[in-house]
């Protein structure tokens, strides 16, 4: 097939359904690299979804679920090797090597393109080329973020119309020549005449590159999340966040939630954790402290920029969850459960039971028998987890019984709080207060984390992650603090969101969870509420401000007071032993390390010693 010949391409067909010239050159191009046997453009419709789920079921791709546990929904299990990001193969690809700064892997554009074309060459033999439109954010902004995937995985177009404003809308906002994201996607593995195709094809070789300058997103031989859905970390937070720093906002690995007092004044919080570290969980929790009440606006992403009054906005760009199925249940996340229960939702590596239905780890009523994510049989005693530990649940927003009416809101929400938090079994209290925007700023900087299974690597390793953004950021880490810094400076101070920082997995000496977590988490939330409203105590310590048990509302909580103790303290031998390993960090950042972090790290070294 040449690319004359696909229909419209070359001007003469109206079943093209679009103008826009710069895209359809680009189609054209990537359809003459990548040899598809037809080309598709997706709109996001009812019937479409409904087309492509029958075919990827018959792919063997989907399994159907029983109608009547999950209506509408489906589950794929992956390839074994393609169950997470891979960090080791994400690259920022800018013009110099200093803008991607020591965190990214690095390559030069025109390498990668050169190399990357090869890789594409024909890779889509075979197949369908999916012409996917999709916008971040409300359609309704001033400013649409506007981006196009191009993909030949059925999985992804499905999935992108759940986690995003996905087909003929967001191609209309498009016009003829508004500017957008071109995103890249095949999972590399072209078909030969007659060869059958496997459940989840992809390729050993995987490249999932980011070219800042350009704003392009090149990915390859992956079909798993972060990986393939391009709208998601590749543009709303690598590239989005090169977009920020160029015009002065922030593109944040942030949940957004609304809290509302039992005096009906409403609070909306915006946190940064890490993968798998619960930020999904408190964007949905259920408080248990009487009186309050919470709604959800984004569980993974923020976009912040400065409204009109001086106070800094949120928007969530996504328009589904991608979340963790391990450990959510009726009691840790009903109202994940609830989303997913209504349907439509496409899970990915877990578990099936027998009578076509879902089950993963921590999940209420264990089956004395399942097909386990592999495809194999599985029973309780069997020795291994049922369900991938990053196993996934990918349903419509919509849904969320506790969605936020302005969760759709162009403006966004104005934020009072931001949490930085990480999966600490020692060290870090349940929670600390910034002293003012810079520290806050540097224990965004110095947060420090447990790795977890949403990426490749050894699970249960501290690692440096920066406002949560290590594997996000598309540019220069020094550059990115400083920008923080820049926020600050450039903002009136009592205006700013005021910082915290939480752990919810201090453990004590036999390995268990000092906090009960989930919805008891709302006592934290309450006392940073009051410490907001300047009516609640708390201690300075060297690290910054943080409460005792009797600052924080424990009624009715069952908890040992003396694990509550051990949650908050700030014991100043662990500190010292802290600071060389940040001191390794702040050294690996390198030159561009702003000054304001030097000097918040000297500082606090002093109040240590004094
Ligand atoms: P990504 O989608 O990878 O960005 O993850 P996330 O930050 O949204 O994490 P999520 O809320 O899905 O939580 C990940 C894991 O942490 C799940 O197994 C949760 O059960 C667990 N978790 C979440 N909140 C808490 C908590 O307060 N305490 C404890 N002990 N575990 C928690
Ligand atoms: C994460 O790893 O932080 C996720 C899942 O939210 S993924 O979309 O795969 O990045
Ligand atoms: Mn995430």
């Amino acid at each position: 097939m040449t690319a004359a010949t696909i229909p419209g391409l070359n001007g003469t067909d109206d079943t093209v359904p679009t103008k826009h010239a710069e895209l359809l050159a680009w189609v054209q191009e990537v359809a003459e690299l990548t040899q598809p046997d037809r080309v598709v453009f997706a709109d996001g419709s009812d019937a479409e979804f409904e087309r492509l789920s029958n075919q990827l079921v018959e792919a063997g791709t989907f399994i159907r679920l029983n109608e009547e546990k999950k209506p509408h929904s489906f589950l794929a299990q992956s390839d074994p090797s393609d169950v997470a990001r891979v960090e080791s193969r994400t690259f920022i690809c800018s013009e110099r090597e200093e803008d991607a700064g020591p965190t990214n892997n690095w390559m030069a554009p025109d390498k990668m393109r050169s190399l990357m074309n090869e890789l594409y060459r024909g890779c889509m033999r075979g197949r369908t080329m999916y012409v996917v439109p999709f916008c971040m954010g409300p359609l309704g902004a001033e400013q649409p973020k506007l981006g196009v995937e191009i993909t030949d995985s059925e999985y992804v177009v499905v999935s992108m119309r759940v986690m995003t404003r996905m087909g003929q809308a967001a191609l209309d906002k498009m016009g003829t020549d508004m500017p957008f994201v071109k995103a890249l996607h095949s999972v590399g593995a072209p078909l030969e005449p007659g060869q059958n195709d496997v459940p989840w094809p992809c390729n050993d070789t995987k490249y999932i590159t980011h070219f800042p300058e350009t704003r392009e997103i090149w990915s390859f031989g992956s079909g798993y999340g972060g990986n393939a859905l391009l709208g998601k970390k590749c543009y709303s937070l690598r590239i989005a966040s090169a977009m920020a720093h160029d015009e002065g906002w922030l593109a944040e690995h942030m949940l957004i939630l609304k809290l509302i007092s039992p005096e009906d004044k409403v609070y909306y919080i915006a946190a940064a954790f890490p993968s798998a570290c619960g930020k999904t969980n408190l964007a949905m929790i259920h408080p248990t402290v009487p009186g309050w009440r919470a709604e959800t606006l984004g569980d993974d992403i923020a976009w912040m920029r400065f409204g009109e009054d001086g106070r800094l906005y949120a928007v969530n760009p996504e328009f589904g969850f991608f979340g963790v199925a391990p450990g959510t249940n009726w009691s840790s996340n009903p109202t994940a459960m609830r989303t997913i229960e209504a349907g439509n939702t496409v899970f990915t590596n877990v578990a099936l039971t027998d009578d076509g239905d879902v089950w993963w780890e921590a999940l209420e009523n264990q089956p004395d028998h399942l097909t386990d994510w592999l495809g194999q049989p599985w029973t309780p005693d069997s020795g291994r987890k049922a369900a991938h530990p990053n196993s996934r649940y990918c349903t419509p927003m919509s849904q969320c019984p506790t969605l936020a009416p302005e969760w759709d809101d162009p403006q966004g929400v104005p934020i009072s709080a931001i949490l930085f938090g990480g999966r600490r079994k020692s060290t870090v209290p349940l929670v600390n207060q910034a002293f003012n925007w810079q520290h806050g700023t540097f224990m965004g900087a110095t947060m420090s984390s447990e790795q977890t299974a949403a990426a490749e690597g050894k699970v249960g390793s501290v690692r440096r992650d920066p406002m949560a953004m290590i594997p996000f950021l598309g540019y220069n880490v020094g550059d990115y603090l400083q920008h923080w810094i820049d926020v600050g400076k450039n903002a009136d101070e009592a205006k700013l969101p005021k910082i915290f920082y939480v752990n919810w997995f201090r453990r004590g000496d036999d390995k268990r969870f000092l906090w009960p977590g989930f919805g008891e988490n709302s006592r934290v939330l309450k006392w940073i509420v009051e410490r907001i409203e300047g009516t609640a105590d708390a201690q300075s310590t060297p690290i910054g401000y943080v409460p005792s048990a009797s600052d924080l509302d424990l009624d009715g909580l069952d908890v040992d007071p003396n694990d509550v103790d051990e949650a908050l303290a700030v014991n100043s031998k662990d500190w010292q032993a802290e600071i060389p390993l940040i001191e390794e960090w702040l050294e690996f950042v390198g030159d561009k390390l702003p000054s304001g972090i030097r000097d918040e790290f000297e500082a606090l070294k002093n109040r240590l010693d004094s």
